[in-house]
């Protein structure tokens, strides 16, 4: 009978994917498992939430994440432009709202991120004459930025992006004006900024193109030294910005990182989504500097996915599913950038204007069938 459920499962998702047939928003079988239910043995499941999610005006997402995900992430209400825009300013009505749906839900709920080089607001970096400010200032106005989010949020956020982005994929320190004004040790002065808030939340680094060795490496030995000293980084998130081709970043890669990073604590996937549009430097995964001129032939599916596009995006999804699955001991959280393709930044960035897939809901909210596959396969038996 068993057998018969899975043959019958595969043969659904095969046809889902040939088809495109619209398998768990329209018409949810009875014995229907929400994406967070289906992984909820191996790790948590979450998703960013733009400001108009979190305001609840898409109500069709607002089903979606109240169903389909235990974890949300703020995509852009917490950055300091965002929650701190000027030096006496905090504004808080997103962020409030972000965390109060978290906890009416129940849901495991992250900061992101305290601090970070982009959508810095103007004012943090320099004087009333435009100069940058001493090392002095601006640790002070990093401790008072990170002091007032975190302790308002104490007891409810779960777990603060610390530090986002600080690693060049050479492994060395990206020369922000953090780097800049402060010196070799921002880093380690951030996170002790951090626990110094004395709330109950968990700390982490999060970057990148994690997979490229000598970037995994330099985030590895910053991250270690930090540690060294007795301050606290619990955690490293690897951004899964990552593209349909299995080799950039191979599964091979990516397995050395989770590995190398579960030797300081945890590791969590998050911002995963698989672009299939091409780039003239598909390898600059999240590389936020970066744009382009929008040029037709990088806009190759504006009306939908050819099946065989599908199926490789399909497979990709199963192939670092599988990984994180097997390393589940180590993850402790995938969380995707995004509820739905829609909404998601890679129809902008790096080049404005496209139509891309890259998340597990498509455009009509519709869940993609690789986590029904999923699914399936690990209600196999092992041989
Ligand atoms: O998805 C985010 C997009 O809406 C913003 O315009 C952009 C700049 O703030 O940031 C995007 O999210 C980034 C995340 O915060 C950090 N890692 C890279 C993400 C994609 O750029």
């Amino acid at each position: 009978m068993k057998n018969a459920t899975i043959i019958s499962g595969l043969g659904m998702t095969i046809l889902c994917i040939l088809f495109s047939c619209k398998d768990s928003h329209e018409n949810p079988p009875e014995t229907y498992l929400s994406a967070a239910e289906i992984f909820q043995d191996y790790f948590t499941l979450g998703a960013s939430l733009s400001v108009n999610q979190i305001q609840g005006t898409d109500s069709l997402a607002s089903n979606l994440i109240e169903t389909e995900f235990n974890s949300i992430v703020p995509e852009n209400c917490m950055k300091s432009e965002a929650i701190h825009p000027s030096e006496a300013e905090f504004f808080w009505e997103d962020a409030d709202a972000f965390v109060q749906l978290g906890m009416s839900q129940k849901k495991e709920i992250i900061g992101h991120a305290l601090f970070w080089h982009s959508q810095c607001p103007p004012w943090l970096f320099v004087d009333d004459k435009g100069n940058h400010v001493s090392r002095e200032v601006l640790l002070e106005r990093m401790k008072i930025h990170a002091h007032t989010i975190m302790k308002r949020y104490d007891g409810k956020v779960d777990g603060w992006d610390v530090v986002n982005e600080a690693v060049l994929d050479d492994g060395t320190m990206r020369k922000s004006p953090f780097y800049e004004i402060i010196g070799e040790d921002w880093v380690e002065q951030a996170f002790s900024i951090a626990q110094s808030a004395q709330t109950d939340a968990e700390l982490y680094y999060n970057d990148y193109s994690t997979a490229i060795p000598e970037k995994r490496e330099g985030i590895y030995n910053l991250v270690r030294q930090i540690q060294s000293k007795g301050i606290r980084v619990d955690g490293i998130g690897m951004q899964g910005h990552v593209n349909i081709n299995s080799d950039d970043p191979s599964i091979d890669n990516l397995e050395k990182t989770i590995q190398r990073f579960s030797e300081l604590g945890t590791v969590m996937i998050t911002e995963l989504d698989i672009t299939v549009l091409p780039w003239p430097d598909l390898s600059k995964a999240a590389e936020i500097s970066l744009n382009a001129e929008y040029k037709e032939e990088y806009n190759p599916y504006p009306d939908g996915l050819p099946e065989d596009v599908s199926l490789k995006l399909h497979n990709r999804y199963m192939e670092l599913l599988n990984l994180f699955i097997k390393h589940s001991e180590d993850i402790t959280r995938v969380t995707f950038w995004g509820v739905y393709d829609g909404q998601s930044w890679r129809n902008y960035w790096p080049i404005t204007g496209r139509t891309d897939y890259p998340l597990a809901f498509d455009r009509k909210y519709n869940r993609k069938a690789f986590i029904d596959s999923l699914h399936t396969s690990l209600n196999q038996p092992t041989i």
